[in-house]
């Protein structure tokens, strides 16, 4: 038995969370395994609004067990707010719900507050991130300076690793900055007010559990954050998030064999979207994308930035499918593009008075590209109370078989609104 692997395959916001919480009816073990509250997964479930962050979207189902490996930067207190939301709501979060490895990074106060100090000093070039410290924390672990989730819960030692780590980031804070100096006795205080609630939920070795369900023929759903096109690698750097979003972070993460994850399922949006800065070549400036932004409710969950809107990048797409591997397509709000004349996608991009038809790898050509948009004949028809791919209006079967040939991928399902029972399956 091997593992399925959700991963968003634009800019992030492609309805992976929905995806997930679909797919792990079908998973015994939900993984998430980089990235940290910077994601805003959205769920509706009976038309239930749940927004999670660092939680894995599988939670909503509760015989799953929902697992944050070493590779995510954990928020403690957001973790926290989120675990006692879901209790509020009346989910029982136990420690077969949800396991937390010891080994991942602790994201404390002051890498928010670094994050925030930093993107307010830069006049230009800001890479608009959400402020919720995901670059420091991940600096810190690249450094080897980071505190890891089990030096949180040792009383004795904790307040000496947080006095010699904030040493060096109180000069960056106070001197670089400006901003107020942080206190190692404040944080550690702050520590203890969430640590006893999330001791139920340590796990020693992700790893060591993985292997042995795979083993036992479980089935494992990595759950990726963010997208493919912010992927500190392969992504438009420097706008995209300090960890690696494709699939094969997965398998790193949690430390099993790359072998493991044998169905990648790449999540896209109908149309394309992306908050913060960077290069987007699609991006729609007009009346069109201002109807794809408001029929899509296109707000980050996390910071409530409006998100740039443009149509969908058949180039790009195709760099997702190679970058990780994707051998299954989900298209997510199909229903948004309905009440268009027509609708445009992507197939190629000028560039210095040529066309070119593969994602340039350099930040700055991206930037200068013009795209060639085909035109596509759109529908009237409100597709939210769909139930069947062959009872969609031809024009959208028209749509999804366009991109299914151009990019050389199958797309499975198509969903048509949050819900669960919005989603159609192609096979
Ligand atoms: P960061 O905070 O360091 O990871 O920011 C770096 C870049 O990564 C982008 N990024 C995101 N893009 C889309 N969605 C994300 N999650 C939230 C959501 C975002 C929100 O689901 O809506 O609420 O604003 C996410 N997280 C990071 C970010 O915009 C920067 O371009
Ligand atoms: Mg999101």
């Amino acid at each position: 038995m091997s593992a399925t692997v959700v991963i968003g395959a634009q800019w992030g916001d492609e309805g992976k969370g929905k995806l997930v919480d679909v797919l792990a009816a079908k998973a015994d073990l939900v993984v998430r395994f980089q990235g940290g509250s910077n994601a805003g997964h959205t769920l509706v479930v009976n038309g239930k609004k749940t927004v999670l962050h660092l939680i894995p979207s599988g939670i909503l189902h509760t015989d799953k067990t929902c697992v944050i490996a070493s590779g995510v930067v954990v928020d403690i207190f957001g973790l926290t707010q989120e675990i006692r939301q879901l209790k509020e709501s009346g989910f029982e979060i136990g420690s077969s719900q949800l396991l937390i490895s010891d080994n991942a990074t602790a994201l404390l106060p002051y890498h928010k507050a670094l994050d925030q100090a930093r993107e307010k000093a830069l006049s230009e070039g800001k890479i608009g991130t959400t402020g919720k410290g995901i670059g420091p924390a991940y600096e810190d672990r690249a450094a080897r300076r980071a505190l890891v989730m089990s030096d949180l819960f040792d009383e004795k030692t904790l307040l000496a690793k947080l006095e010699a780590v904030l040493k060096e980031k109180n000069v960056l804070l106070q001197n670089l900055y400006d901003a107020p100096e942080i206190k190692a006795k404040d944080i550690f205080d702050q520590i203890q007010t969430v640590i006893g609630e999330l001791k139920a939920y340590r796990t020693t070795d992700v790893s060591l559990l993985v292997s042995q369900k795979i083993k036992q023929g479980k089935r494992i759903l990595f759950e990726g954050a963010q997208g493919t096109l912010l992927d500190i690698h392969h992504g438009t750097y420097p706008f995209v998030t300090s960890s690696s979003t494709i699939a094969g972070s997965g398998s790193i993460s949690a430390g099993i064999g790359p072998h493991h994850l044998s169905k990648i399922v790449g999540v896209f949006k109908a149309y394309c979207t992306r908050v913060g800065s960077g290069p987007f070549p699609t991006e729609l400036h007009d009346d069109v994308g201002t109807k794809i932004q408001k029929d899509g409710h296109e707000f980050g969950s996390t910071t409530g930035r409006a998100r740039r809107c443009g149509w969908l990048d058949l180039v790009a797409l195709k760099y997702a499918i190679r970058l990780n591997g994707i051998n299954s397509l989900a298209m997510m709000k199909l229903d948004v593009l309905s009440e268009h004349e027509q609708i445009g996608v992507c197939t190629g991009y000028k560039l210095d008075g040529e066309v070119i038809t593969e994602f340039p790898t350099s930040t700055e050509l991206v930037s200068r590209l013009e795209p060639v948009i085909e035109y596509l004949p759109g529908w009237k028809e409100d597709l939210t109370e769909v139930k069947s791919v062959k009872d969609l209006p031809r024009q959208a079967i028209g749509y999804i078989d366009f991109i299914s040939r151009h990019v050389g991928c199958p797309i499975d399902v198509v969903s048509v609104g949050p819900d669960r029972d919005q989603t159609l399956w192609i096979k």
